[in-house]
């Protein structure tokens, strides 16, 4: 129902990144979160770790109610911020929500309205610390739409240079290639939706 490639870039110096993927099934969709550990290091990945596996083993709640978990759950640590889209193949949506500021991009396969691209609003926060109001955008999305997660050891302009007929993971590895700061962790996941039924 997806494809996905994921490229990472840890900070020279650091035994790991602070930024961690997931992509995972429940009953009803995919649950696809870039997430960022605030700072990098040990601690950040202990944290963006903790984000996955709350997210993980809760696939099946409501975006909405994931991130407040996890902002309970994370209370007492430095935090994270992250992106969530979960997909549902059988009705054609894609719900998606981002605290902080891992950027989201959905590149349309067949745009009828001439722009093939969407962005995913963010609202500012950390979660585990400031947690702002929380709205999910809901969307309908078709076979071969592709998203983009992109953390801040990405520069923005990546999002000039998307398509959604790039291999997902040839797109991971050349935006993490083309566009890292190179002074933070960062964290390309590139997910493609292969089948919708309508
Ligand atoms: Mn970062």
């Amino acid at each position: 129902m997806v494809e996905y490639g994921v490229a990472k870039y840890v900070l020279p110096g650091q035994g790991e990144s602070g930024d961690h993927h997931l992509v995972c099934c429940n009953r009803s969709g995919i649950l696809i979160a870039a997430i960022d550990g605030i700072g990098h290091g040990e601690e950040a990945a202990s944290v963006s770790k903790t984000a996955a596996a709350i997210l993980r083993n809760s696939a099946d709640e409501p975006i909405i109610w994931l991130v407040e978990r996890c902002h309970e759950k994370l209370r007492s640590t430095r935090g994270v911020v992250l992106s969530l889209a979960f997909v549902e193949p059988e009705h054609g949506m894609m719900t998606w929500l981002g605290v902080g500021n891992v950027l989201g991009v959905l590149m349309r396969s067949n745009p009828k309205n001439g722009n093939p691209q969407e962005s995913l609003l963010l609202r500012a926060g950390v979660v585990g610390s400031q947690l702002p109001a929380l709205q999910a955008t809901v969307i309908p999305i078709e076979k071969g739409d592709t998203l983009f997660f992109a953390t801040d050891g990405i520069r923005s302009d990546f999002s000039a240079t998307l398509s959604a007929r790039e291999n997902p993971q040839r797109a991971a590895d050349r935006i993490l290639e083309q566009y890292r700061s190179g002074n933070d962790d960062a964290l390309v996941l590139v997910t493609r939706i292969t089948g919708v039924h309508q």
